[in-house]
């Protein structure tokens, strides 16, 4: 095994996004060449049928459970198996690990990424190796071991299965800003295997720009000192407390990862930071990102973290000014009490506040995006109105992300969930997407969509409360918000960009745009 580690990392995944696994596959391959990486898309299936059972909200046979017997060949031929999954998909991923050991008993399983980390106890069940949290450090450190036939049950970061009982040894420290800045950059290489239910073969730039269009997604600072009750947070700061500071590499880090991945994939148009909270960094570190941004990249970019209490016009300005044409806050509930059942630190005034600072940068930015929750089982009627008179105060004009509430294992809700079963808190292999309370859905959909007047308001909530005909407001208003989301796509998007990957798209949308001006 010693001279030529044969290594497979998978990431299972509805999409390719994978940053964590990216981040580990490339410093492995930079240490050990013998590594091949896949990402198994579990949604390519799914992906027609997803629009329909989106606006039904009924869920589909969406995801096909048989895996990819190729898949499982090649994956079997290693000496060690990293994977990665979140919670949604773990279930595809033990099935996974069961083929592939079945074929090679002697092969070594490692299981990181979000799941492992939150759920150590359920991933070990199915796994020789557990690794918790950052990855980066302790993956280097096994595969040294591996390859020298040392001893790796002690090393940090990792709960090892030994002779019928676990060890769980000490967490890994978390990388410095030095150690970020010296990793490499996300594997973005056409080496990668795309892989399907029934279809396995390089990635490419086709592949790519069929799930992703002309955006990268990346991730530049890590960490959130909040404790949100629903969010896998909890448990990144129950296992080590330096998750709550902000880490990130040195924002040339960042540039110069844009344009190595440019290079490769000359597509890219679009960027979306994935950052928990890019808004909380300083106006300084933000006036110096900004600045190498604009002179050396210049592509527009999505920021979906912000938060109300990290909502400041300077701030915003800065992002904005250096390209930042999309972003995105978390609301959840106009309700005092949901609020801080919810743990946010924040309220309805300052939800109002922050509001109105981001809907002053439209139209120099697309209107502002709120995360709304709903179907908590514990909202009562007051809760619900409350969130919906917010909805009508806030500053227009704003986009909504309308999530039902799930339990996630590690959370504050999930142990909350377990001490209350009288309530029934959905778990999470039920799609975030498919609402239960129909009448808390079309109101919530129709007031993204526009504000009625008191009487329209009044008609609204009876008609959403009448059983028949909320069977066929709900996929209404779920259309009228499509459409509307469409109009402010075209009204706000860079066409002279998307012209050069796109010229006939540019083209049609660009006299939409026309059309648009006389709404
Ligand atoms: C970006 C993101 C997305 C992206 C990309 C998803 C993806 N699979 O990469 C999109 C928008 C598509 C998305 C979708 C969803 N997401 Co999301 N998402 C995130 C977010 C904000 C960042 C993830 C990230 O890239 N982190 C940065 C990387 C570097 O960290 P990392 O992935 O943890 O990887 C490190 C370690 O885990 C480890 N590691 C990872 N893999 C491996 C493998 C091996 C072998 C080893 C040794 C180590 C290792 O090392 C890595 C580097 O340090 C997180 C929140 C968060 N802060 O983590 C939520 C989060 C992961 N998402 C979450 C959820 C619930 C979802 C959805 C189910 C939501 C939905 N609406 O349907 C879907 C599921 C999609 C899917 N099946 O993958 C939850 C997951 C909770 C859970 N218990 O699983 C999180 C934690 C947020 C939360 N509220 O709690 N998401
Ligand atoms: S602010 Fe966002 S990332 Fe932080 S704990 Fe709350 S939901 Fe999670």
């Amino acid at each position: 095994m010693a001279a030529k580690l044969c290594i497979k990392l998978i990431a299972l995944e509805r999409g390719i996004t994978c940053i964590g696994l990216r981040r580990i596959s490339a410093l492995v391959k930079s240490k050990y060449p013998n590594t091949t990486t896949y990402i198994y898309d579990l949604a390519a299936l799914s992906s027609k049928k997803y629009l329909k059972s989106w606006i039904l909200s009924r869920a589909p046979k969406t995801i096909e459970t048989s895996i990819n017997e190729k898949l499982v060949e090649e994956l079997a031929q290693a000496d060690v198996l990293g994977l990665s999954c979140v919670s949604l998909d773990a279930d595809q991923a033990k099935q996974l690990i069961n083929l592939v050991k079945k074929k090679n008993p002697k092969i070594l399983v490692v299981w990181g990424g979000v799941h492992a980390t939150v759920n150590p106890e359920d991933a070990i069940n199915h796994a020789d190796i557990v690794c918790i949290g950052e990855g980066e450090k302790s993956i280097v450190a096994l595969l040294n071991k591996i390859e020298q036939k040392g001893d790796f049950s002690t090393l940090k970061g990792l709960w090892v299965r030994e002779s019928g009982r676990v060890l769980k040894n000490d967490l890994m420290s978390l990388m410095s800003e030095d150690e970020l800045s010296q990793m490499p950059f996300q594997d973005y290489g056409f080496d990668i295997k795309y892989v399907t239910h029934n279809s396995m073969e390089f990635m490419t730039k086709s592949v790519y720009m069929s799930i992703l269009g002309s955006t990268y997604n990346t991730m530049w600072v890590m960490g959130c000192p909040y404790h949100c009750s629903y969010c896998s947070n909890n448990k990144f700061l129950a296992i080590n407390i330096e998750y709550g500071k902000l880490r990130h590499a040195r924002a040339e880090f960042i540039i110069e990862e844009l344009i190595e991945v440019r290079k490769r994939y000359s597509h890219i148009k679009y960027v979306v930071f994935n950052d928990d909270n890019l808004s909380i960094l300083s106006k300084e570190k933000l006036k110096h990102f900004a600045e190498l941004w604009r002179s050396k990249i210049g592509l527009p970019f999505f920021v979906p973290g912000f938060s109300p209490p990290t909502v400041d016009p300077e701030k915003v300005d800065i992002l904005v000014n250096a390209g930042m044409n999309k972003l995105r806050m978390g609301i959840q509930s106009g309700s005092e009490r949901m609020l801080d059942f919810y743990g946010r630190k924040t309220s309805r005034q300052q939800i109002l506040k922050s509001a109105e600072i981001l809907a002053s940068f439209y139209p120099k930015i697309s209107p502002p995006n709120y995360d709304i929750l709903i179907d908590n089982p514990i909202e009562t009627k007051q809760d619900k109105e409350a969130t919906l008179s917010l909805l009508r105060e806030l500053k227009r004009p704003f986009m909504l992300y309308v999530y039902s509430l799930r339990k996630l294992p590690g959370t504050r809700l999930w142990d909350f969930a377990l001490e209350h079963p009288e309530y029934d808190f959905k778990p999470y292999s039920r799609s975030f997407q498919f609402v239960d309370d129909r009448w808390m859905g079309i109101m919530v959909y129709m007031l993204g969509i526009y504000n009625p007047p008191e009487s329209a308001y009044r008609l609204w909530n009876v008609l959403a409360k009448n059983k028949r005909v909320s069977q066929v407001l709900f996929p209404l208003v779920r259309i009228g918000y499509l459409i509307k989301r469409f109009y402010y796509e075209v009204k706000t998007s860079n066409f002279e960009e998307i012209a050069k990957v796109s010229p006939a798209i540019a083209k049609v949308a660009l006299k939409m745009r026309l059309i648009f001006k006389y709404f």
